[in-house]
């Protein structure tokens, strides 16, 4: 086959493969996908994976200072669910050909990202619950259209993930609520959560669509549904009636209703600190991913374990087949 022959071959097969997603067919692991878009997922489907992992740390530090058992066994459980979302995640990405191994080699030599909300620290119980309204509440806003992506296996991870979530965001509220109705101290423990967490939850995100770099193929390839301002847009819009409701004061002094968006106008966020963040100079960034190999390296011995079990099983079958 000539060079020639082969570009127009590909050329055919990606008007094919845009035509599927264009008609929100599936796309399935054995199916041909151009190589960008395997890519393009492999970093996302990743990156949201080690969000939800290294997501479970600012939580974790609060598990042993539950106030009282009830809000330590909710607060266990989610971390554990996060754990889940990581592990669906992870098998998700790994039906593109490649493997839990390098996926958590590219976590902890700094080449895969991870939500920049996960390293702010957690000062207070406040913060549990500004991080299960806004934290949860701005990852649901976009789980929910990622329910919609092309691909498969990512579209049917978000669903059993999204109902999780939703669990996860209304036991934060809970604890908003409760705080905001408790002595003026608590209170203001709820309202200095929210000042700290609501614009890094804005930032969880991303950049604006202008300045965002994979927004364009990504959305060509339904593999996001909205844009990075849509969905931020969205949750700044919902969290609105939510702060009203705790009698908290909205962080934005410049939030405004725009009658003829139908939107709230915000304030500008930080941009500056979004992007010390994502490159690695956050409150937390080092301690996270430090916390990150202790617990891998801890937990060699598990793998180990697992391995030479497999290993033995596979010679146990074969030779009672033979
Ligand atoms: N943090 O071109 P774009 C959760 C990076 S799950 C860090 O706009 P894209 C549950 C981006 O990766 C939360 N990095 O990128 C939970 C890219 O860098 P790269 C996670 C960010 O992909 C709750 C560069 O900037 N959810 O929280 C961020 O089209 C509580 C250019 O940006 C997901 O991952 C950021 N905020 O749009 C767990 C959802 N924003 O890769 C525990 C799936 C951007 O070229 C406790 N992901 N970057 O080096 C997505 O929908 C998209 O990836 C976006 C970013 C919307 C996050």
């Amino acid at each position: 086959m000539t060079a020639k022959n082969q570009i127009e071959d590909i050329a055919a097969l990606e008007q094919k493969f845009q035509a599927r997603i264009d008609a929100e067919q599936k796309i399935e692991p054995k199916d041909w996908m151009p190589e960008a878009y395997r890519k393009n997922l492999i970093r996302q489907m990743s990156q949201h994976a080690h969000s939800e992992v290294i997501g479970m740390q600012p939580e974790g530090n609060w598990i042993t200072r539950a106030p009282s058992l009830r809000r330590k066994a909710v607060l266990l459980a989610k971390v554990q669910d996060e754990a889940g979302h990581g592990l669906y995640l992870y098998s998700a990405t790994e039906t593109l050909g490649i493997s839990r191994a390098d996926l958590i080699a590219a976590l902890q030599d700094g080449s895969a990202k991870y939500a920049s909300i996960f390293n702010y620290p957690t000062q207070t119980w406040g913060d549990m619950g500004a991080i299960g309204w806004l934290v949860d509440g701005s990852a649901i806003c976009n789980q929910v259209s990622l329910q919609r992506t092309s691909y498969g296996p990512y579209s049917r991870g978000m669903i059993r993930i999204c109902k999780e979530e939703s669990f996860h965001q209304r036991q934060g509220y809970q604890i908003m609520i409760e705080l905001a109705r408790g002595t003026p101290e608590q209170k203001q423990m709820a309202q200095d959560s929210l000042n700290r967490f609501y614009w890094p939850s804005l930032m969880m995100s991303g950049p604006h669509d202008g300045e965002s770099a994979h927004s364009a193929k990504s959305m060509q390839w339904k593999i996001k549904r909205e844009t990075n301002d849509d969905l931020r847009q969205k949750f700044i819009d919902q969290t609105v009636p939510q702060i009203e409701y705790l009698g908290l004061e909205h962080p934005d002094k410049d939030l405004k209703w725009n009658e003829e968006r139908g939107h709230y106008d915000s304030g500008e966020l930080d941009w500056e600190e979004f992007k010390n963040v994502i490159n690695g100079n956050g409150h937390c960034n080092r301690q996270r991913l430090q916390h990150h190999i202790k617990a891998h390296e801890e937990g060699a011995w598990v793998r180990d374990a697992q391995n030479a079990y497999d290993v033995k099983r596979k010679a146990r079958k074969a030779q009672s087949a033979a």
